[in-house]
């Protein structure tokens, strides 16, 4: 077996290993298939968003049960470009670099967040529509960047993109106060973390209507680090994919 070959069983297995048996390219794949053939359009393409050391990477790493995204140290942005990941012939994913690298920095992926979302292709019958069908925005259970989470969804999505195609979802919950009440034998949070995230659930809605005028649905919980809640996450998707292609 080449050396490269190696590599890849051994970063599957890491995949694996966190998130059990679940094998994310075929879960759900009917279900998906149906609901494309009803609203006429496929593959659905979801691109996902955050301010930078959200985990975004890292949670396209563990759904796709290898690494194909880079993962940052959290204190320099990893992803610098666009990139796109098939996960089966119905689903892909788009993976942006984060905000809140610099005023400069920010300006030039937010350029680049613009433009995919303004990418356009044409249908059989020479209609255009959006290529990315729907975005996900992942924030971190520490809330530590809420400042640009708000500048992301004001300055870039929601001028951008409908908002009933917006969902927000909350990586890093087992850090989410401080690593405390995170029980990392069984890779779930005790009741008092719970019952924080499902405030912060609560109150990260709130405030997003409130500094965006988006109502979202309620954002789920997880961590990729863990995966904890990962079938969760993706359930939360497929679950409010859209019923049509996207206009533009
Ligand atoms: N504790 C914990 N750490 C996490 C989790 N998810 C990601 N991380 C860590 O957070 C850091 C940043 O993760 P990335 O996946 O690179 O973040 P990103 O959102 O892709 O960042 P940019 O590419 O810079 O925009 C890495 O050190 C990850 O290991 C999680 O669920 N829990
Ligand atoms: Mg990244």
């Amino acid at each position: 077996m080449s050396a490269a070959c190696l590599a890849q069983r051994v970063d599957s297995l890491r995949g694996f290993l966190v998130v059990g048996n679940m094998d994310f390219s075929k879960y759900r794949k009917q279900d998906i298939e149906e609901k494309l053939k009803r609203a006429k359009f496929r593959p659905m393409t979801l691109m996902v968003t955050g301010v930078t050391g959200a985990g975004k990477s890292t949670t396209l790493n563990v759904i796709f049960q290898h690494d194909v995204a880079k993962i940052g140290n959290g204190v320099e942005p990893e992803t610098m470009r666009l990139g796109e990941y098939r996960l089966n012939d119905a689903f892909r994913v788009w993976d942006t670099p984060g905000l809140g690298d610099g005023v400069m920095n920010d300006q030039r992926h937010k350029k680049k967040i613009v433009y995919l979302l303004n990418t356009k292709y044409q249908s059989a019958e020479r209609n255009t529509y959006g290529l990315i069908d729907m975005v996900l925005v992942i924030i971190e259970g520490s809330n530590r960047d809420m400042g640009s989470t708000y500048t992301l969804l004001n300055d870039v999505i929601v001028p951008n993109i409908q908002g009933d195609r917006v969902l927000v979802a909350i990586n890093q919950a087992d850090v989410a106060m401080k690593g405390r009440h995170w029980d990392k034998k069984t890779k779930q949070p005790d009741t008092v973390l719970l019952n924080f995230l499902e405030e912060q659930v609560s109150s990260i809605q709130r405030r997003v209507k409130e500094a965006t005028g988006m109502l979202i649905p309620k954002p789920i919980y997880y961590s990729a680090e863990y995966g904890y809640h990962l079938k969760e996450l993706f359930d939360f998707i497929v679950d409010h994919m859209p019923n049509n292609r996207r206009e533009l």
